[in-house]
């Protein structure tokens, strides 16, 4: 089984981004852990960061001949892009969301999701175990 986990906007700045809210680990160090999590159960990562909206459009269309499934922290685009939205319905791929935080702790702009509805389901507010557990979701472990 094959997973794209995508990082989207500003997400290459953890570690340095407040890490009161996002944690003290790089992403770098986060998707070391993660491949090491998918080798102990037979999943194959490929692994993408992007802060323009355009590139994770194309990412996510290729996965739809490339990948089995997709984790996808879509940052801020996750409030307002319908052009994400539509490109998690064109590929026809099961979608986990993923945020590091809990946005429905935070302000009001973060509350709403327009990716939520076509994704299998949500993950928020784990930090880096977020992503683990989409990936685990993913993998029916
Ligand atoms: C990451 C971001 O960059 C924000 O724009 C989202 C999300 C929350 C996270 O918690 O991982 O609002």
């Amino acid at each position: 089984m094959k997973i794209f986990i995508i990082n989207g906007p500003n997400l290459n700045m953890l570690g340095k981004r407040e890490p009161e809210i996002y944690g003290a680990d790089t992403l770098e160090s986060i998707n070391a852990e993660l491949k090491e999590l998918c080798d102990s159960i037979g999943v194959e990562p490929e692994f993408y960061q992007s802060n323009c909206e355009g590139e994770l459009i194309d990412i996510i269309h290729s996965a739809r001949e490339k990948a089995d499934g997709i984790v996808l922290n879509a940052g801020a685009y996750t409030h307002y892009s319908i052009a994400i939205r539509d490109a998690i319905s064109a590929c026809e791929k099961p979608c986990v969301e993923v945020h590091l935080s809990n946005v429905h702790k935070r302000e009001e702009f973060r509350h709403k999701s327009v990716i939520s509805a076509v994704c299998e389901g949500v993950i928020c507010g784990f930090g880096k175990d977020s992503y683990r557990l989409a990936i685990l979701a993913l993998a029916g472990k």
